[in-house]
């Protein structure tokens, strides 16, 4: 059954966004609802470590590298224990896989979803006061509720998403998220501690003037179908923004119209950005807003991982743009 969108005034809290949304199911237990709660939670913890991070010794690198060989930030470290705790102290989560550890852990309790998270994104924007984000996936467990859990139930397509959602640490902080009913975006008000419904039911221009990429990779970059989208670009006069955060990128993109482009080059074959922790949650919240994400072969949302840290290339925007690049790389 096709979801309804969620129609709610500006300024209502996202408690009570959470809560109108679930009495539309008269059989909802609020699981889901407690689940972006604590979430949410954790977001406001990280956003003031991040606050404070020029003031304390949070900042810099820690001199080891996570699974993907990324240099893993002290703030990365902080924000991937705060949501791991409260997704384990909540209790309706009974798993976790965060971008940040090699496999995935067993929260051990009842609950019915799993989440995948990338604590914090954009890592090496932090020591210089640069928007990063947080990006998490919910999904529901595979396996029977009696079954340990175990990477099965993570091994899931993209369209099996519940709710997906990202948090923007930027000018201001940011929480927007879908649970399949159109995305919404909710800006913190820190005087009050509160989430605020500030962009309702977002939806993506169907074609835009931005394409980001990082243009340092044009000489590594193994699809034709790429080089030449980059020159219609430069020929139409497009303009080019490249944060190097996702979640900043997308967020532009997702509001002013654009396409974000992580393409496969000959260092990473595969492309750089991880199906798991940042392209399905992006994906499922841009086909909600209207446009499209593909790797340029196939739908984000349609590919099975066989891997939990699985890379992907990443074209990702305005439907129409992302449709020329698909149309192209068809071409080579
Ligand atoms: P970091 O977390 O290591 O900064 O990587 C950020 C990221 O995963 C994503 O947020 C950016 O869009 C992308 O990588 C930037 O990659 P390049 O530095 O190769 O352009």
């Amino acid at each position: 059954m096709e979801k309804s969108r969620i129609d709610l005034p500006i300024g209502i809290t996202l408690d009570r966004f959470i809560k109108s949304n679930e009495n539309q199911y008269p059989n909802a237990a609020g699981e889901l609802s407690q689940l972006l709660r604590d979430i949410a939670l954790a977001s406001k913890v990280v956003n003031r470590e991040i606050n404070k991070a020029g003031l304390i010794d949070i900042m810099g690198n820690m001199g080891q590298q996570n699974l993907g060989g990324d240099e893993q930030q002290k703030l990365d470290l902080l924000a991937n224990i705060r949501f791991t705790r409260a997704l384990s102290k909540g209790g309706e989560a009974c798993g976790i896989i965060s971008e940040e550890t090699e496999s995935f852990i067993d929260l051990k309790n009842k609950g019915k979803y799993i989440v995948a998270i990338d604590p914090l994104d954009g890592s090496s924007n932090i020591d210089v006061n640069v928007s990063i984000g947080t990006i998490f996936s919910i999904f529901k467990k595979q396996t029977p509720q009696d079954q340990p859990l175990c990477e099965k139930d993570f091994l899931q397509k993209g369209r099996n998403q519940i709710a997906a959602g990202y948090i923007l640490y930027g000018p201001s902080t940011m929480l927007v998220f879908s649970t399949g009913q159109g995305v919404n975006g909710f800006t913190y008000e820190s005087a009050l501690g509160e989430y605020v419904l500030s962009h309702q039911n977002m939806s993506c221009p169907e074609n835009g003037n931005i394409y980001s990429i990082n243009d340092g990779l044009l000489d590594d970059i193994t699809q034709k179908g790429v080089i030449t989208y980059l020159d219609k670009c430069r020929k139409k006069r497009l303009t080019a923004r490249y944060i190097g955060s996702l979640v900043a990128d997308f967020h532009r993109n997702l509001i002013k119209g654009g396409v974000f482009l992580y393409p496969p080059t000959t260092k990473l074959p595969l492309g750089k950005l991880r199906l798991f922790f940042e392209a399905n949650a992006l994906a499922f919240l841009i086909v909600q807003a209207g446009g499209l994400a593909s790797t340029g072969k196939e739908n984000i949302l349609d590919i099975t991982p066989t891997t939990l840290h699985e890379r992907v290339a990443l074209y990702i925007g305005s439907k129409k743009m992302v449709e020329e690049i698909i149309a192209l790389l068809h071409q080579e």
